[in-house]
């Protein structure tokens, strides 16, 4: 049974040569901290876990080895027939991700279909590893010597600076870089030597598939992953009524004794919850409503972008409704399943109806989301709850991507594929709603172009001025370590106009 969240959420962990540690870090994500120390070689690991009452349960130890392990396995089934035979299965992900290193050593992480972020030291050695598409963002500074790793960067803010690594670097953190997504990295201590090796890659070839037999293997994909994801606990689908996330609610509702629960949010300038409702009336769901006004809304931002520590300010407007959604849920932590994430293999926010153009913004997106940490669990985890995305789960995104765009836009409907896999479990209405995007239905992306423009800001400007707002508020928030409480989304508008808004460069 999978319990509601994982066992860890998040690290930091510092292996060092010279016994020296830093202060505690700060996270964005709530959980309960374990802090402890161990000697491995002549090195010292000094490790912070967040985690959800089992820390033990996130680290295994064998023979000279540890691992420290954040998230979650969605192909426990398949990894334990990997394993010897007669061998007790491992208890934990951790134990299983350990017991497989025997055996695969760092390709074992080409193996794992997972959320999570993973450090593996052994004889002198780290390994920091990211699921295939790096969707629990992991963060790293390595010095001859020394090797820091953290799921947040403002958690390595006080390090010393790092080297050069074969990885993103942190907008002004000296030497912090992000470990791209589905690889591991593995370094040298001594040295501060680092090879990268690629675990996933998105597919560039695309299948010919006759209808039926896509729409069905769409379906099985998508049915999968929400099982795996959903567990023994009562879901929460986060909903707005779109194809997206009505397939994930319906196919988990199907699959539960018990009603299952769904929560939309909106705001006072605008929602989808008559949308949202027929799907809860249809799946018999336990469903909610939040109202959130765009005032509050907007004082959200500064948290957005301190737990997504992410520059882009179209990702941080689809991100800001749902954080504020995350801060409202209350209660004890939840599993959250979203539809998040859909739209990208399947092209669905580009209203484009030419194939090659469609295929082209698929290349596009599936180029560029490395770094955005859309996906990161540390936006609901600022609320105390996990989320999961079944569309980016990597059985489901490696079908997804893969198809040829005529199977995408058919029939004169986007996302063909999808609303074709899930007609029989969705009214008609729903399977063919047009997309409608978190930032227009919240009403998030105009009123934050009404806040600059009354501010001041020229019109034409409104797209630059928000990239500076966001890129101001990283670089307080993330870069300058304060807190997002007291940074108001107000004065950073007021500083950013006042200092004037030039064209991007
Ligand atoms: P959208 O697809 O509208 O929403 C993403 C998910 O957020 C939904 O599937 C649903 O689970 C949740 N959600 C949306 N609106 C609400 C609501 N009102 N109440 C509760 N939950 C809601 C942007 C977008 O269109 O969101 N996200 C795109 C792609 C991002 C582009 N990224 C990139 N190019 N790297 C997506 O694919 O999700
Ligand atoms: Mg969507
Ligand atoms: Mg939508």
């Amino acid at each position: 049974m999978t319990p509601n969240s994982p066992a860890a959420i998040g690290f930091r962990t510092e292996l060092r040569q010279d016994g020296g540690h830093l202060t505690e870090p700060v996270f964005a994500a709530r959980g309960s901290r374990a802090t402890w120390q161990e000697r491995a070689a002549d090195l010292t690991l000094h490790a912070v876990l967040l985690h959800s009452g089992a820390p033990d349960e996130a680290c295994a130890r064998a023979r000279g080895r540890t691992l420290v392990f954040a998230g979650e396995l969605y192909n426990r089934d398949a990894l334990h027939r990997l394993l010897p035979p007669g061998r007790a299965l491992p208890g934990t992900d951790a134990a299983l991700v350990s017991a497989l290193f025997d055996v695969y050593d760092l390709h074992v992480f080409r193996l794992l279909n997972g959320r999570f972020a993973a450090l593996v030291t052994e004889s002198g050695r780290a390994l920091l590893a990211t699921d295939h598409v790096g969707s629990v963002p992991l963060y790293v500074r390595v010095a001859p010597g020394r090797v820091l790793a953290a799921t947040e960067a403002k958690a390595l803010r006080d390090a010393p600076p790092g080297r050069p690594v074969p990885a993103r670097p942190v907008r002004r953190k000296t030497g912090t870089h992000q470990v791209p997504a589905g690889t591991v990295l593995d370094i040298e201590v001594a040295t501060g030597k680092c090879v990268p090796h690629r675990t996933w890659a998105p597919p560039l070839a695309r299948r010919i598939l006759p209808e039926e037999e896509a729409t069905d293997t769409v379906r099985r994909a998508v049915e999968r992953a929400v099982r795996t994801r959903a567990g023994g606990s009562t879901p929460l689908v986060v909903l707005s009524g779109g194809i997206d996330s009505s397939a994930v609610a319906a196919l988990a509702a199907r699959r539960s004794a018990k009603p299952i629960d769904t929560v939309s949010m909106g705001t006072d300038a605008a929602d989808e919850f008559p949308q949202a409702r027929v799907v809860a009336r249809h799946i018999g769901s336990a469903h909610r409503e939040i109202t959130v006004p765009i005032a509050e809304l907007l004082r959200w931002l500064p948290h957005t972008v301190w737990a997504a520590e992410c520059l882009d300010p179209d990702i941080v407007e689809y991100l800001l409704p749902l954080t504020a959604l995350y801060l409202r849920i209350g209660g004890p932590g939840r599993r959250v399943l979203t539809g998040y994430g859909a739209d990208i293999p399947l092209g669905g926010m580009h209203r484009e109806n030419r194939l090659p153009r469609l295929d082209t913004a698929v290349c596009h997106d599936m180029d560029t989301f490395d770094g955005l940490n859309e996906m990161s669990p540390t936006l609901s985890a600022v609320g105390g709850h996990w989320t999961t995305h079944p569309y980016w789960d990597r059985d489901v995104l490696d079908v997804l991507v893969s198809l040829e765009a005529g199977l995408k836009r058919r029939h004169g409907q986007d996302k063909w594929v999808l609303r074709a896999a899930m007609s029989d479990v969705l009214p008609h209405e729903v399977v063919v709603r047009p997309k409608l995007g978190v930032h227009e239905g919240s009403g998030t992306s105009a009123s934050f172009s009404r806040l600059l423009v009354d501010a001041g800001a020229p019109r034409e400007r409104v797209r630059e001025a928000k990239r500076l707002v966001v890129r101001e508020v990283f670089d307080q928030v993330v870069v300058g370590g304060r807190h997002p409480d007291d940074v108001a989304i107000d004065s950073v508008v007021d500083a950013v106009l006042g200092a004037g808004v030039e064209p991007a460069t």
